[in-house]
């Protein structure tokens, strides 16, 4: 096999089967090979899976004093109001509104209807106890074309759900970018153009100006990871793209994106915190050849070190560089000066954790865990451990936030009215018990958000997929607290397992 096809080969597997991956909308399915996963139906939900760590052995694990317990949300994924009080339209508008785009035709016009019903939800987050609460602010409120002055009443909404928490004792964590690009600035190019990251860093100068004093972390741009594979390279998330070239530009420019965001928020003169969001994924050799080594390595390149090592040490990862090739539009796109913005110190690295990936020696991926609903996820509470560890291994002692761990179960009310997601609390125990495993060995953790508080609009999949700790019952908007969140309350009040 010639180099050229065996990195084609590796470069399309680190494009499929991945968690950010095409497995969102199943189709991931079609390329990776699976091995227990076809004599598993659902892990985590109906029959807790084969566990990592033994519970009995986990009970009276403690955490470290004030630990941040908290949930997580996105604006596109509960707020609903989508036209409201001058709110723009997004890239998630659009793509939700194209015939065929979501399960069931289902869109975020209302969602969780968060935006009318905050107040109700923040009484939820305290009567959960929670102590930091991870949401993101919606571009599109704030600008509506995605440049020029910021429409106060968007920066409102915001202002009275910061002040809601703190008057309910909890911290306040923002994500400027969670996907929900202006669509005015999607017609101008998207980030495939350069100036989107120019916007982005004025839009979040205009945020910090206006929320800065109360928000003491902020998170840049939410995994863009996904937004390269599933909007770029797959194209069942918005903007709908199939064109791998571009992605990895648009890679470059929302991790330019992220930079600017940083020096922004230092010359503002707001004192919060600032870091990016990304979803991590431990990847291992399927078995113990060096192909299945090399190839590993190189999956692991596109799917940690272009966003760590770019941010952390300020240079792309080699090996991912050689695989694009020079005359690749990313490689083409990098300026003088592009590293250095990137990797502006942060305060803080907020880590998503799903699932592990497999990579067979011809750069495919098998899946040796049970799977979630979310058939790109396998049930591997370790993972947690090994992608912590690494990245404090790797990268240094910057202080770690988790900011989404979870999984979807097909949750219905039982004729009592409760929602008994057993597989759920089985599923945070195990993620829980990893993490302080983790924080034993020296990882500075000092957060855990779980994903998500509310049943939400799950991209692609719609409404089908149940994340939340609390039910949505979407016809009437009822919210019904699941056995996972009575769970959760009473680890947040013990401060551990
Ligand atoms: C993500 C998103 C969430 C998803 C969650 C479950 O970062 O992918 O932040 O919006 O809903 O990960 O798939």
């Amino acid at each position: 096999m010639s180099l050229l096809t065996r990195r084609r080969l590796l470069r399309r597997a680190a494009l499929s089967a991945t968690a950010a991956g095409a497995a969102r909308t199943g189709l991931a399915g079609a390329t990776a090979a699976t091995t227990a996963a076809s004599t598993v139906a659902l892990g985590g939900c109906d029959s807790p899976p084969e566990r990592a760590t033994d519970p009995e052995q986990d009970r009276g694990l403690r955490f470290p004093d004030g630990f941040g317990w908290g949930a997580a949300t996105s604006a596109y994924q509960i707020e609903g109001a989508a036209k409201e009080d001058g709110r723009g339209e997004s890239v998630w508008d659009t793509f939700s509104h194209t015939p065929g785009r979501i399960r069931n035709g289902d869109t975020g016009d209302v969602a969780a209807d968060h935006y009318h019903r905050y107040a109700q939800d923040l009484d939820l987050m305290r009567d959960l106890g929670l102590r930091s609460y991870r949401f993101s602010v919606s571009w599109p409120r704030i600008q509506a074309d995605g440049s020029g002055r910021p429409n106060q009443r968007g920066l409102d909404f915001y202002r009275r759900l910061v002040d809601g928490l703190h008057e309910r004792g909890i911290a306040p964590m923002a994500t400027l970018f969670h996907w929900d690009l202006p669509q005015a600035l999607q017609d101008a190019g998207g980030w495939e153009n350069r100036d989107t990251a120019e916007r982005f860093a004025e839009y979040a100068d205009a945020v910090f100006r206006a929320l800065g004093d109360q928000v003491p972390v902020w998170l840049t741009v939410n995994e863009p990871k996904t937004v390269v594979q599933n909007g770029y390279i797959w194209g069942h998330h918005a903007p709908g793209f199939q064109d791998e070239d571009a992605a990895y530009l648009v890679a470059h420019h929302l991790q330019l994106a992220h930079g600017l965001a940083v020096r922004a928020l230092r010359a503002s003169g707001v004192t919060g915190r600032i870091g990016p969001a990304l979803n991590l994924h431990p990847c291992y050799p399927a078995d113990d050849t060096a192909e299945a080594a090399a190839a590993t390595r190189l999956y692991d390149g596109y799917e940690n070190r272009l966003y760590l090592d770019s941010i952390f040490k300020g240079a792309y990862p080699q090996d991912v560089l050689d695989d694009r090739g020079p005359d690749s539009r990313m490689v083409r796109g990098v300026r003088d000066g592009d590293l250095k913005i990137i990797s502006s110190p942060v305060d803080l690295l907020a880590v998503q954790y799903y699932t592990p990936i497999y990579v067979t020696g011809d750069g495919s991926t098998v899946r040796k865990w049970p799977t979630s609903e979310a058939e790109w996820q396998q049930i591997y509470p370790d993972g947690m451990y090994d992608i912590l560890t690494r990245v404090t291994r790797d990268y240094g002692r910057v202080p770690i936030t988790i900011t989404e761990n979870g999984l979807p179960c097909p949750d219905v009310p039982g004729a009592d009215g409760n929602v008994d997601d057993a597989g759920r609390v089985s599923f945070l125990r195990d993620h829980f018990a990893a993490a302080h495993r983790a924080i034993r060995d020296g990882v500075p953790l000092e957060s855990y958000h779980v994903w998500s508080l509310l049943d939400n609009f799950e991209w692609a999949e719609g409404y089908e997929q149940r994340w939340g700790l609390v039910y949505v019952d979407y016809p009437s908007q009822r919210r019904v607290l699941k056995r996972s969140a009575h769970w959760y309350r009473d680890v947040i009040r013990r401060n551990g397992l």
